[in-house]
């Protein structure tokens, strides 16, 4: 575990002309061919040898040329394969034999077997599992790639590109040829072998060249591909119509797996998903499954362009692709679906996601500078801040020079491996805008704190607007600048009229964004007739925490009269916060818990608002969550407190909404066959929001499981199982439910995950021995990471008053949990312990027993270089 320096990047010596790799595949022993035709790179060392990477891998041959290489003249290692004495300028060609082991590949990086399939996963460094080679991002070169294997066992053989041809190949194999012209570095290679059903259809690109669609999945499982198939089509099209981006092969394939690390790889024209991410039918997915598939397809295909077509230079520019990626799949699913609801979704995940991780021991910046294990940088900071580093670029250029700016990226930079000043430059070319203090966003970590306070001068008609920024301090960066913050804004009179100043002066507003750039401004709006309201940071327009006192009269005016309906939803929950925040420390003190009824009323109000969409009302309704509260009370935090707190309010709400949310019940059904489109989701969520808090008016099982009686898809039963699990754990009603679900799906992996969440959620003390008895059941498999994710993720992740238990139980069972994950699968075990990132907001004595665990981690002998990472940076 070498750190590796931004500073230290310099190209390759050599210049890698070719692939053509060979595969004899075989469970334990595959033999791989890799042909690699290489010349010296002009202008360097003529001496120096070619050093390739490698990882867990022997040699098994070596020709130079076709020649075997005499042995003083390379030295093979697992991790490198040195070869000296190379041509000067001539290009040459190196073959190297590697034979691996698919099945000893436990870590499901490089190739691996999931189930009776071969498949491989290489971004970021698992082609080094696979054979020596330069693996990195700025290594381009087209593949060609043969598979040979056994004919009955793999009737499919699958590779990047275009098909070339197959044929019989004696003793009953057959073999494969694929070529891809597109270069490309190894990280978005690809291989599969196996048995598979598939969905075909085909999609007439703009130019008019008929492309071959495919969806490979598990026999019998086809018809759950249909939506995946669906929004795979929709993505190509919105992509053309939005980016101008035409797809550049014959074929585009997705093959569904049942174990992976993550989501999906954007593998050139084979993109490998986790089955939870294509799979889905009324009866086993929820609308928020249809909302993911329909996300990470598209994020998949968009890479083929923002990452694929353009790759990144080195490890340091993810967020090229990344950030630029998400940034397209959320406007993707903001035109398919509600535009305010998609972004209230993404605030919220960005506020509890990427937040958490800005503000505490893992904080970095959206382009690092160094890294000691690069998978430990798929973060949503890269993702997500990421992503709204590029809205604002967006923000600031308008949509024009947006499209224009993109549009120079696209022609300029295709085929290349570039960095994050690469794309700004072309922003900056298009706008002439000098984007270096925006930059900014890139380099320094922290999510940066505005305060602003706002007064009125009736006299002289102007309203004084005065704004301070700080970027708090974050490992390894102390001082900080001051960043350009383009904040969305608008002023409404009392009746809520927008008002319009006639000039403004100590700031630049351009349309409805006003440029924060000093660390202190103070802007004066001019002509403004009586006293305004201010919403700031409309749409969410920057990532930010806002410090800004507003009336709860302010707050409910602009709950009732934005134009922007996120800027709604940001009041309401502004209005709803110091309530939680009180009720909190009221129920640590023991003090009976209040909420101001402004609150309720609003709430309540937008909740029975018939011309507001149902799916904004559910956003509304679901308050934001412990550890949420837990983040904005910013320490000495006791789960317990915040737990009860909470579940004070929601009380409160449920009792004065009785008949809204009984009648929401009532007439928020979806007639008819189910339909996954974001307007029934919308009703479903509503209702099972009403559901929630009657159960909670109720304080009995009954309406609960007479919804889970009557579900007749799986977001009602899942909802209706949540709430008889979690509000009321040992009762009959939950019980039969629970084994009710289990007998019903336990042939179905991915809702079985949902079985495992579900109770791993299950506030309280006694979840954890719970867990400890359903990792005795026999659906529990370690070697899944789905099953794990549900199960020991969704624990440390989602259960703060389980897993924050007051005796340190759960840190300890954490503890043990990723010492034994990380035997096998160190990315898992690494994913899995950044849960751990927010300890030191802990009152005393949970925080030391956090730091027990912690240590006891740490102390332990062979740890991966991933788990060892991220321990020793959380308990710095
Ligand atoms: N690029 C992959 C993630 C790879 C993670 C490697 N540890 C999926 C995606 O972001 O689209
Ligand atoms: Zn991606």
């Amino acid at each position: 575990g070498q750190i590796v320096y931004l500073a230290d990047y310099r190209p390759t010596d050599f210049v890698l002309e070719r692939v053509d790799l060979t595969f004899e595949l075989h469970p334990t022993e595959t033999k791989v061919d890799a042909r690699l035709i290489f010349h010296r790179r002009k202008g360097t060392d003529n001496k120096a040898p070619l050093v390739l990477d490698g990882d867990e891998l022997s040699l098994a041959g070596l020709l130079l040329d076709q020649a075997e290489v005499p042995a003083e003249q390379y030295e093979a290692t697992a991790e490198s394969l040195t070869v000296r004495d190379l041509p000067e300028s001539a290009p040459f060609e190196l073959t190297i034999t590697t034979i691996i082991n698919p099945e000893a590949n436990t870590q499901l990086m490089g190739l691996y077997r999931t189930g009776s399939i071969y498949c491989t996963q290489c971004e970021a460094e698992g082609f080094r599992r696979i054979t020596y080679f330069p693996d990195r991002p700025d290594v381009l070169a087209p593949y060609t790639v043969n598979i040979i294997a056994d004919k009955a066992a793999n009737p499919l053989l699958l590779s990047n590109g275009n098909f070339l041809g197959g044929a019989g190949y004696g003793e009953g194999k057959h073999f494969a040829a694929w070529f891809d012209p597109h270069p490309k570095p190894s990280y978005l290679f690809a291989l599969v072998a196996g048995d598979l059903g598939v969905v075909e259809d085909t999609f007439v690109t703009m130019s008019g060249r008929e492309v071959a669609l495919k969806i490979y999945v598990e026999h019998g499982k086809e018809p759950r591909a249909a939506y995946a198939m669906d929004a795979l089509k929709r993505s190509m099209k919105w992509d053309e119509e939005r980016f101008g981006r035409e797809y550049d092969l014959d074929i585009f394939m997705i093959v569904a797996v049942s174990d992976f690390n993550m989501g999906a790889m954007e593998n050139k024209g084979l993109n490998i998903f986790n089955d939870k991410y294509v799979l889905a039918d009324p009866e086993i997915a929820t609308d928020a499954d249809y909302a993911n598939i329909e996300a990470i397809i598209a994020h998949e295909y968009f890479h083929n362009w923002t990452g694929n077509r353009i790759t990144c230079r080195d490890w340091f520019q993810l967020c090229l692709k990344e950030g630029l990626t998400v940034y397209r799949d959320h406007e993707f699913s903001a035109d398919q679906r509600s535009r305010p609801v998609k972004r209230i979704a993404e605030v919220r995940h960005l506020k509890s996601e990427q937040f958490p991780e800005d503000g505490g021991p893992l904080a970095h910046p959206v382009r690092p500078t160094k890294y000691r294990e690069i998978n430990n940088f798929y973060t949503t900071t890269v993702y997500e801040k990421g992503s709204e580093v590029t809205r604002m670029i967006a923000t600031l250029l308008g949509r024009d020079l947006f499209k224009k700016g993109m549009d120079l990226y696209f022609d300029h930079h295709d085929g290349q491996a570039v960095t994050i000043e690469d794309f700004i430059k072309c922003f900056e070319d298009v706008s002439c805008r000098d984007l270096t203090q925006f930059s900014l966003w890139y380099h320094q970590a922290g999510t940066p704190l505005v305060t602003a306070s706002g007064s009125y001068d009736a006299g002289d008609k102007t309203f004084t607007l005065s704004l301070e920024q700080m970027v708090p301090a974050t490992p390894g960066q102390t001082a900080k600048e001051p960043m350009h913050i383009p904040l969305r804004m608008a002023l409404f009179a009392e009746d809520g009229a927008v008002l319009m100043p006639t000039s403004v002066t100590g700031a630049e507003l351009t349309d409805d964004v006003l440029h924060l750039t000093e660390r202190a401004q103070s802007v004066v709006f001019h002509g403004i007739p009586s006293r305004p309201v201010l919403s700031l940071n409309r749409s969410f327009s920057t990532p930010i925490n806002l410090q800004f006192s507003q009336s709860a009269k302010d707050l409910a005016l602009i709950a009732r009269y934005e134009a922007d309906h996120f800027a709604r939803w940001q009041a309401l929950i502004d209005l709803g916060l110091p309530n939680l925040l009180q009720a909190a420390r009221d129920a640590r003190q023991g003090i009976p818990v209040t909420c101001d009824a402004a609150f309720v009323d609003a709430l309540l109000a937008a909740a029975n608002d018939e011309s507001l969409e149902p799916a904004f009302r559910a956003q509304a309704l679901a308050l934001p969550s412990e550890a949420d509260i837990a983040r904005e009370l910013g320490g000495n935090n006791d789960p317990d407190a915040i737990h009860a707190g909470r579940q004070a309010i929601l009380a409160l709400i449920a009792e004065a909404g009785k008949e809204i949310f009984a009648a929401l019940y009532d007439s928020m059904q979806t007639p008819g066959p189910f339909s996954p489109d974001a307007a029934s989701a919308g009703r479903r969520a509503l209702r099972n929001a009403a559901l929630t808090y009657l159960s909670q008016s109720d304080n009995a099982p009954a309406r609960a499981k007479a919804a889970y009686d009557a579900a007749n898809n799986m977001t009602d039963l899942s909802a209706a199982l949540t709430i008889l699990a979690h509000r009321f754990p040992e009762t009959v009603e939950a019980k039969a439910a629970l084994e009710n679900f289990h007998d019903r799906f336990a042939e179905n992996a991915l809702v079985i995950d949902k079985w495992f969440a579900i109770q791993a959620a299950i506030p309280g003390a006694a979840t954890l021995e719970r867990i400890q008895g359903l990792i005795e059941t026999p659906l529990f498999k370690r070697t899944n990471p789905n099953r794990m994710r549900a199960l020991v993720g969704t624990f440390a992740f989602a259960n703060p008053t389980g897993f924050g238990r007051a005796d340190g139980a759960g840190y300890r069972f954490l503890a043990q949990e990723i010492l034994d994950i990380d035997q096998r699968n160190p990315q898992l075990a690494a994913r899995i312990l950044t849960s751990m990132r927010s300890w030191r907001l802990l009152e005393p004595v949970r925080a030391d027993h956090a730091r027990s665990a912690l240590m006891q981690i740490e102390r332990a002998g062979a740890l991966s270089t991933d788990v060892r990472d991220i321990v020793d940076r959380i308990l710095k």
